[in-house]
């Protein structure tokens, strides 16, 4: 399928004719409710960091556990399956990642495909919701805590999203999702500990609760943030997204961002294996059991073309 044929189905093809105009700089308008929930949840996180030392070792491994299960709610669902659409799931599949991205808390499917789709097409404008052009924090978390800049509603309201609104677990979980995100994000992992290993409440709900929740989100935000402004860029170095091991490492598999950018349809968002790449192996996994199939992978040769052509000479064949 060529690059045409893809953007219809999911839009996301960046889009180099639009570019920031600078007469359509906005007022900046901060949400003081976010301001306040993101600084109680990020002194929360601190607290639970310190009682990491009297929590019991199951406590812990709970904690890396529900990490896990929300990253990959994150990667190999909202972000690889559902806003690039790079490989297809099963029913089965689709409910354990859609409860999984509820566990994480990140905005539901539908809206984090939608943001997410517009970010790649108007990759560094103003109608990228986390423009890091705006400098580390505003791409980072700032973009959480002010209203969105017009351009990104007028230009996401263009975007063919039909694909996710026809996908009966995505609107399912959009329909559920405060509910989903309390059950999931806040009861599950505090009440886990609690009924298996009499861990107390109060240590549940700050370690497995907030603390992973808070660094799963910062893990998350270093794609847009750090994989926006660090690292080398061996497929495109016309574009500002770079190759971030530390990035990587953090996000599960998601911090080749170069690669991802200039590659989106790709289902390991990498050109190399599951080093480093916990979601590729995870999808490798499902398609191994018949729970997904058709991984989209760009050839070697249409890689190493695009690295003659446009990359900065960083690429290990170079
Ligand atoms: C969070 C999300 O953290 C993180 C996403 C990161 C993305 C990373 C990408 C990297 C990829 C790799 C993945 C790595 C994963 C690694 C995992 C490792 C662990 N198009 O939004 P509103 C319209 S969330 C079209 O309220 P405001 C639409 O009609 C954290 N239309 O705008 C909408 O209504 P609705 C927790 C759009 O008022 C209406 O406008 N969540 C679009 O400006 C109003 O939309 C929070 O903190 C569009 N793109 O407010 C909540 N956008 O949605 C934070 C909007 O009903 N959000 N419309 O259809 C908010 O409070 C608000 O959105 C706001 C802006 C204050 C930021
Ligand atoms: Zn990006
Ligand atoms: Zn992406």
């Amino acid at each position: 399928m060529d690059a045409m044929a893809e953007s219809t189905i999911t839009g996301d093809v960046y889009d180099d004719a639009y570019e920031t105009k600078e007469d359509s700089k906005h007022p900046v308008q901060i949400v003081w409710r976010n301001v306040i929930l993101m600084s109680l949840l990020h002194f929360g996180a601190l607290y639970g960091l310190t009682l990491i030392p009297s929590a019991s070792v199951s406590t812990l491994v709970w904690t890396g556990v529900c990490f896990v299960i929300s990253a990959l709610g994150v990667t190999a669902g909202a972000h690889r399956l559902w806003s690039h659409r790079s490989y297809k799931a099963s029913v089965p599949l689709r409910i354990f990642l859609a409860v999984a991205n509820s566990m994480a808390f990140q905005n539901d499917i539908y809206e984090w495909a939608r943001d997410h789709r517009v970010h790649h097409k108007y990759s560094e404008t103003n109608a990228d919701p986390h423009n890091a052009r705006r400098g580390f924090f505003f791409a980072h978390i700032g973009w959480l805590l002010v209203r969105k800049h017009p351009d990104v509603i007028e230009k996401g309201s263009k975007l063919e999203l039909s694909d996710l609104k026809a996908d009966g677990v995505v609107m399912f979980q959009r329909r559920h999702y405060k509910l989903s995100v309390v059950v999931m994000c806040f009861l599950i992992p505090m009440f886990v500990p609690w009924f298996f290993w009499e861990e107390t409440l109060w240590a549940g709900y700050f370690i497995p609760g907030l603390f992973r929740y808070a660094v799963s989100l910062n893990a998350t935000w270093l794609v847009n943030s750090a994989a926006h402004m660090w690292g080398m860029r061996p497929y495109d170095h016309n574009i500002n997204p770079r190759e971030n091991k530390c990035v990587a490492l953090c996000a599960i598999g998601e911090g080749f961002h170069n690669y991802h950018h200039t590659f989106p349809h790709d289902y390991a968002a990498s050109e190399f294996g599951s080093r480093l790449n916990a979601t590729k192996a995870f999808i490798d996994i499902m398609c191994f059991f018949g729970l997904a199939k058709d991984c989209r992978k760009v050839s070697h040769e249409t890689v190493m073309a695009r690295v003659k052509r446009t990359g900065d000479g960083s690429h290990k064949s170079g």
